[in-house]
């Protein structure tokens, strides 16, 4: 009797550690909730932790404010969870609350938006878009287009709206979206302003575009929500998006297919927010003693449209009728 006792008990053990070897406290500051995009993301990296057995995910909605993600972090600093993952809202600002994370020695794990701090931080990994790449293939895009149209030899009125202030994502697709101009000089930037990635302020700042200028001719949107309501000022000034006025936006979200589809927006490149299956693969790779540089890993992207086969920086687009079906987000 007492010898099985003796056995159940350590059988208890055992089992007891077994279980607190695999369970694991995953944490996560998201921005906030602006866009389809960051829903989709929000939900792939939720449903991936939730999904693993013995993790428990927390998550922090910083309502697109720096001070409520700095908050965030000191919490989970405080709570004492076993990984962050973060992306901010803005690039600047985050020397100081990452170096508390890391005296924490709570591994971190960078994804999107990647702090202008990086280089002088510990994380573990890092994974976000290309967003200069992402910047020039929407102007390529555009630039292409209008060629294959023979507009080439005509001024062409281009509108840049831009994403939240000081963003990675804007700051990058920024950069990206200038750099690609220089290569069609028959594009005219005529207004360049921020419409915060949300579809309300894209829309009103359509709204107020399309009033204070005479022609415009293209949309770079840098995040489709800002396209699609670029899109409802258009129609309510009673002009054709897609026709009067080319819109090329950017994630390829699902709503961005079905207005390619329907006519309206002309191009969205994409942007992928499916980080789930990365974030699992790399926490269980570190669990197992595996460590990586410092480099951001990119997700593959391509470039959907309303014609297919234009050719820009290392890919070719993929007409969105074709492949609307398949989309996940
Ligand atoms: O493109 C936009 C979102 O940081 C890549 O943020 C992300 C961007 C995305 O609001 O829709």
């Amino acid at each position: 009797m007492k010898k099985l006792l003796t056995l159940v008990l350590a059988l208890g053990l055992v089992l007891s550690m077994v279980a607190s070897a695999s369970a694991l406290t995953i944490a996560f500051s998201q921005i906030g909730q602006e866009s389809d995009w960051r829903t989709a993301n929000t939900d792939s990296v939720t449903a991936a932790i939730e999904g693993h057995e013995g993790w428990e995910f927390v998550y922090s909605d910083g309502q697109q404010k720096q001070e409520n993600q700095i908050q965030a972090l000191r919490n989970f600093i405080t709570q004492g969870v076993d990984y962050i993952l973060f992306t901010g809202v803005v690039t600047s600002g985050w020397d100081e609350v990452l170096t508390e994370v890391n005296e924490a020695e709570i591994p971190l794990i960078l994804l999107d938006r990647i702090p202008d701090c990086a280089d002088k931080i510990e994380y573990k990994a890092a994974f976000g878009g290309d967003f200069p790449l992402e910047g020039r293939r929407q102007v390529q895009w555009a630039g292409e287009y209008l060629k294959s149209l023979g507009r080439d030899t005509e001024d062409v009125n281009v509108v840049i709206m831009e994403g939240t202030t000081g963003a990675d994502a804007q700051v990058g697709r920024t950069e990206g979206n200038l750099a690609a101009l220089a290569d069609y000089p028959f594009m005219k930037v005529v207004g360049q302003q921020t419409g915060n990635f949300t579809r309300a302020e894209g829309q009103a700042l359509m709204e107020s575009w399309l009033k204070s200028i005479d022609q415009i001719d293209v949309l770079i949107a840098q995040n489709d929500d800002m396209a699609l309501g670029a899109i409802d000022a258009i129609k309510a000034a009673g002009k054709v998006p897609g026709e009067d006025i080319i819109i090329v936006g950017c994630d390829s979200v699902k709503a961005a297919f079905e207005a390619i589809v329907a006519g309206e927006m002309n191009c969205t490149v994409e942007c992928n927010p499916l980080y789930g299956p990365f974030v699992v693969e790399t926490i269980e790779a570190l669990e197992a003693g595996e460590t990586f540089d410092k480099t951001v890993v990119h997700p593959e992207e391509g470039v959907f449209d309303c014609v297919g086969g234009i050719e820009v920086e290392g890919t070719t687009s993929v007409k969105a009728a074709d492949v609307i079906d398949e989309r996940q987000y």
